[in-house]
């Protein structure tokens, strides 16, 4: 195997700081930089500070230390970026443009970009939505998101770069709190329910959304990433589905374990952008390209997180 030196931007994001310990293990500790705005990190890494705007500090992070990856995981989220739309235009084109130009011009072997399923909008198919879908958006995260898709193809054409991508659903995981975006509120419900807190969610209980569980969502971005490049006939980004819900069979799902928590609906501006995007995607060209297979369903996602949590909250008691 080539010896590959990965370099993290947003490591200390919701998916950063679940996959830097995945890297690391697959890598080798020394070989992975972890880089953020924030020293804010909690797991331990190799650690530089870097805002991913300055094209100088990145380009001098890859030369001083070989780089041969890049994951890019920094990004203003869907919901965040409403309150500052042409703010989170910018922060997510110029890290991304500049991610791509440090690919090209320092030859690196593979970058991978994610995407979301909120790159669709409201004339793509609700249920399964396709592969190949109208990419519509309503949020400023997701006109980045499928700007940065065309980029990566662009790049992939002219350059011969092997950018790889993953449209994620929302991402749930007890590693780290998400920020800023429209699926959140499946994190913090079972940090409530833990806590033998009420919880009021921020979505109608019956707005079913495309999600998957953190462990499911680093397995797919490692078996892409390390999937032959011939396989790979998708450069914009591939479909990735989990599961769907809604906050009702979540909440059902929950009190399973905890009969007495009890949650309130009170939907706010995110329930607009839930509306615009798909309820549930159809992830078959990755299965066929790549064969990717969900492992975690919702009770067996509910079972994982509230074992986790209670470790994080009750080993204080
Ligand atoms: C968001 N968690 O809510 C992100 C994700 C599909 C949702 O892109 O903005």
């Amino acid at each position: 195997m080539k010896k590959e030196t990965i370099l993290v931007i947003g490591a200390n994001g919701q998916i950063g700081t679940a996959l830097l310990p995945r890297l690391q293990n697959t890598y080798g500790f020394g070989n992975v930089i972890a880089t953020d705005v924030r020293q804010t990190g909690t797991e331990e890494a190799i650690f530089e500070l870097l805002d991913a705007t300055n094209a100088l500090a990145l380009n001098d992070i890859v030369q001083r230390r070989g780089i041969t990856q890049i994951y890019h995981l920094a990004a203003v989220l869907s919901a965040k970026g409403e309150t500052d739309p042409l703010w989170a235009w910018n922060l997510n084109m110029q890290t991304l443009l500049n991610v791509l130009e440090a690919g090209r011009t320092f030859n690196l072997h593979k970058v991978f970009v994610p995407s979301s399923i909120a790159a669709f909008g409201e004339h793509a198919p609700k249920q399964e939505t396709p592969q190949s879908s109208v990419l519509d958006p309503a949020t400023v995260y997701g006109i980045s998101k499928v700007a940065a898709e065309n980029w990566s193809v662009y790049y992939h054409k002219r350059y011969g770069l092997d950018v790889r991508s993953l449209r994620y659903p929302g991402v749930i995981s007890y590693q780290s709190m998400p920020g800023g975006g429209t699926t959140d509120y499946a994190v913090a419900i079972y940090h409530e329910a833990v806590q033998g807190h009420d919880f009021e969610c921020f979505l109608a209980a019956d707005t079913r959304l495309p999600m998957i569980y953190m462990d499911d969502a680093l397995r797919a971005t490692l078996e892409l990433m390390e999937a032959p490049a011939d396989n790979i006939t998708v450069r914009t980004s591939y479909n990735l589905a989990g599961m769907s819900f809604t906050p009702a069979e979540l909440t059902a799902s929950i009190q399973r374990h905890f009969p007495d928590f009890k949650v309130t609906y009170a939907p706010d501006f995110r329930q607009a952008i839930a509306d615009s995007w798909p309820q549930s995607i159809d992830d078959s060209v990755a299965k066929k390209d790549w064969g990717w297979k969900p492992d975690f369903d919702l009770p067996k996602m509910t079972f994982e997180m509230i074992n986790h949590l209670n470790e994080l909250y009750h080993v204080t008691v």
